[in-house]
């Protein structure tokens, strides 16, 4: 027996923790949090803790797939299956052009590999479709579309520089570990030692707002008119940053005219909460130094997330929140080109977010700032005429689980003349593909904490706290006699297949345009290094890849340190927070009516032991379906006990979802996870075993974000009763 230990990097989630991996002759046997690290501090959850399970588990797919005519799957020599899916998209791409090809990115593209994100551009780019669909726009696209109305300052938000107050709306870093990344706890600490604020607006009293100095629970749905109650009185009482505001701020008459309707007392009972609760929050966040605001998914999954992201960068824009000439970014990325780092304290005016490049054919959806809508893949499908799609290649997603409206999606999937899957198990996309590439698990690749360091540019209070780069090469071989590759290498073959030519930027390079940044002509005839590509990715970094290279167990690179740098000058840009079209939708907001017949709001959430889809795990981790929690005087009111299966009904469909009681979730709305269940119309007799697919129950082309396209996918209106007496 051979028993070596390997310092690594966990990448079931995006937290990407510093892991020792356990290898006993040539299997992960363990993994556990790195002790010796002085950010995460040893910290892992129950996911990471129990992956090594995935790398044995009889369900792992360890060779490709091909489906035979009667449907089902015999095993193909991925060599092979590449060679004909090459035939087959380079045929449709003759005869119905570029655009028939689509290409799905999931969560695990961002994830096992940094590479995955610019190979797919890549690809895209040399296919010639602009048809690249991400999670971005059906998670939290208010982020980027409401920096366009607004305007960005350049320089970081106060999220990573101490603050006294943070205001977290809909996000529950505990378990979702999106926020302060590493080790959630010693953020909310840090905070509680300065003598800090913690203001989570949330409808379930989350694990998150167990800990907050003070707890809105709102009806769902209801965050814009709650942040436009806590702006009117910070600017009634002159809370605000009048000097911050006088120099870099437009369009505060304008917001102070919308928000006055706004009262504590009307907010107070649209949303359902104290009114005094309101003229707290709203003074506790004015009244600090410091502090940042920030959205989870919640409320951008209520088909507002752009208002709701945009009020909270003008909450952050009146009081000030940004950093200031001379302040040291302790944050400051270190694997991103450097180039990109926000250091210079002034305004970015705005700019368009939305209504350029391409232009879908459905609901005048165009490219935007979080990407193409992807609520618009599956019309882009099924709708017949130029441009119609043929084909899909998914990597790293489970489009048919987590796209909303499934039931349009799968039929949808199911009519292509192609799809393929890159996978490590069978999901439900799995389930209706031609091909199923088999993936190479993360420890079998080598691969960098990139997308940590990336995220601090994508939104206010997402990242790490200070500045830390991670490498790992690969800590074992993939199975004995196993057939597996990497997701960006699989790209890499197709397209030498297919005959085309791929260019690679380094990171973010071909959509930030850096200047100076030139994509790297790959050698199409054999395969590449994965470290040789590394590096070029990693082209412009503060820290050199090959310095970080030499930290097997990562390190922090505070030098050189980065201050932020003054205004230029003559620079007249402003922040805009009085943007006509968000204060239209604003107002609105007061007189949106409320759909009849429908008792109950369904609401978003996570659960700890999965990252989305349920993905096979130690069997005392796997949940066996994701419950519907239901506040335990609601189940008494509904007749149901707690293990009972219920139907959950919106205006699109039922679903069946077995019934668990919780006090954490406001009455009247029932709290329930994404991405489990099966196909439609095969899971209902498997509820307790399966779960359930909220996502069945939206329609993509029903309320929606007009921007990102996005459906409401949480504060949706069911009734719930108990299930047919035959699926209970
Ligand atoms: N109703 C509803 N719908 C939602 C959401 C919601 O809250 N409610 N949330 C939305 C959000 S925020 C997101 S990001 C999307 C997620 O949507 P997706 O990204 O499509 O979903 P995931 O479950 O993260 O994708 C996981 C896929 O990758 C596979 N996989 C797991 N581990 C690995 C690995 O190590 N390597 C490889 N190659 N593959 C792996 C899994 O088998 C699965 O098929 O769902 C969205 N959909
Ligand atoms: N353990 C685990 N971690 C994960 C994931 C996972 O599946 N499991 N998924 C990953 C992904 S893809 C993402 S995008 C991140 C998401 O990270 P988060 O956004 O922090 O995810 P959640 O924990 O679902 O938190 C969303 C919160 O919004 C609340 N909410 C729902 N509707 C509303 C509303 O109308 N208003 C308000 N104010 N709140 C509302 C819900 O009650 C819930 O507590 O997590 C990532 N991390
Ligand atoms: S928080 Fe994410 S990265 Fe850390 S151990 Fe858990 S799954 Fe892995
Ligand atoms: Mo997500």
């Amino acid at each position: 027996m051979t028993s070596r230990t390997s310092p690594s990097i966990c990448r079931v989630c995006m937290n990407f923790c510093p892991v020792d991996v356990e290898i006993v002759d040539g299997v992960v046997q363990r993994v556990s949090g790195d002790r010796t690290n002085p950010i995460y501090r040893g910290y892992t959850c129950v996911k990471g803790r129990t992956q090594a399970a995935r790398y044995t588990d009889p369900s792992r797919l360890l060779h490709t797939l091909v489906r035979r005519p009667d449907g089902t799957y015999a095993p193909i020599p991925t060599d092979e299956a590449i060679g004909a899916i090459a035939e087959k998209l380079t045929g449709i791409v003759d005869r119905f052009g570029p655009r028939s090809v689509a290409l799905f990115g999931g969560t695990y593209m961002a994830m096992d590999s940094p590479l995955n994100l610019s190979m797919v551009d890549a690809f895209m780019t040399a296919v010639g479709s602009p048809l690249t669909f991400t999670t971005s726009t059906i998670d939290q696209p208010g982020k980027p579309l409401a920096k366009g109305f607004h305007g960005a300052w350049m320089a970081p938000s106060q999220a990573f520089d101490d603050p006294d107050v943070a205001l977290l709306v809909g996000n529950n870093p505990f378990v979702s570990h999106q926020g302060r990344n590493g080790a959630p706890a010693d953020f909310f600490r840090g905070l509680a030692a300065r003598g800090g604020r913690l203001i989570v607006i949330d409808p379930r009293r989350t694990e998150t707002a167990k800990r907050a100095t003070l707890h809105l629970q709102p009806r769902p749905g209801e965050d814009a008119a709650l942040l436009a109650g806590m702006i009117r009185v910070i600017l009634a009482e002159a809370l605000h940053d009048t000097e911050f505001v006088a120099e870099n701020v437009t369009g505060v008459d304008a917001l102070r005219a919308v928000v006055a309707p706004f009262t504590p007392d009307v907010v107070a009972a649209r949303a359902d909460v104290p009114a005094e609760d309101v003229v707290a929050a709203a003074r506790m966040f004015g009244t600090a130094a410091k502090g940042y605001a920030a959205a989870g998914t919640g409320p951008n999954m209520t088909a507002k997330g752009t208002l709701v992201e945009y009020l909270l960068l003008c909450l952050d824009t009146l009081c000030g929140h940004w950093m200031r000439a001379g302040d040291r970014v302790r944050n400051a990325l270190s694997l991103v080109p450097a180039a990109i780092q926000p250091d210079k304290a002034q305004a970015l005016p705005p700019f368009p977010a939305y209504g350029y490049g391409e232009q879908l054919r459905v609901r005048g959806l165009t490219m935007t700032a979080a990407g193409l809508p992807t609520a618009a893949m599956a019309d882009e499908i099924l709708l017949p005429g130029e441009g119609q799609v043929r084909a899909v290649v998914s990597v790293g997603g489970n489009p048919a689980a987590c796209v909303p409206d499934q039931l349009k999606m799968v039929e949808a999937l199911r009519s292509l003349d192609l799809l393929v899957q890159v996978d490590i198990q069978m999901s439900p996309t799995a389930a209706l593909a031609d091909y199923v590439i088999a993936s190479t698990l993360p420890f079998e690749m080598p691969g960098t904490n990139l997308m940590v360091d990336f995220l601090p540019l994508y939104a206010n209070g997402v990242g790490l706290p200070e500045s830390w780069a991670h490498y790992t090469p690969a800590v074992v071989d993939p199975p004995d006699g196993s057939d597996v590759i990497e997701q960006w290498r699989f790209l890499h073959r197709l397209a030498g297949r297919m005959g085309l030519q791929l260019g690679l930027y380094p990171a973010l390079g071909e959509v930030i345009h850096i200047e100076g940044s030139e994509p790297l002509q790959l050698d199409m005839t054999q395969d590449p290094d994965t470290d040789d590509l590394l590096e070029h990715i990693h082209t412009g970094s503060r820290i050199p890849f090959t310095e970080i290279k030499q930290h097997p167990r990562g390190a922090l690179f505070p030098d050189p340190p980065v201050h932020v740098r003054p205004r230029d000058p003559g620079w007249e840009g402003r922040l805009d927070v009085g943007n006509a079209i968000m204060l239209t939708d604003l107002g609105d907001e007061l007189t949106a009516p409320e759909p009849e017949g429908y008792p109950f709001r369904l609401i978003s959430r996570r659960l700890m032991h999965v990252m989305n889809a349920p993905t096979f795990a130690a069997p005392q981790t796997r949940p066996r379906h994701n419950p519907a929690y239901l506040h335990p005087a609601d189940l008494a009111g509904l007749g149901v006990e707690a293990g009972d299966v219920v139907e959950i009904r919106s205006d699109r469909t039922a679903i069946l979802a077995v019934a668990e009681a919780d006090d954490t979730v406001r009455p009247g709305t029932v709290s329930i996870s994404h991405a489990f269940g099966g196909l439609p119309g095969e899971d209902d007799a498997d509820v307790r075993r399966a779960g359930s697919n909220p996502g069945r129950l939206v329609a993509d082309d029903g309320v929606h974000d007009r921007f990102s396209g996005q459906p409401r996918m949480s504060n949706v209106p069911v009734r719930i009763g108990p299930a047919p007496v035959d699926r209970r």
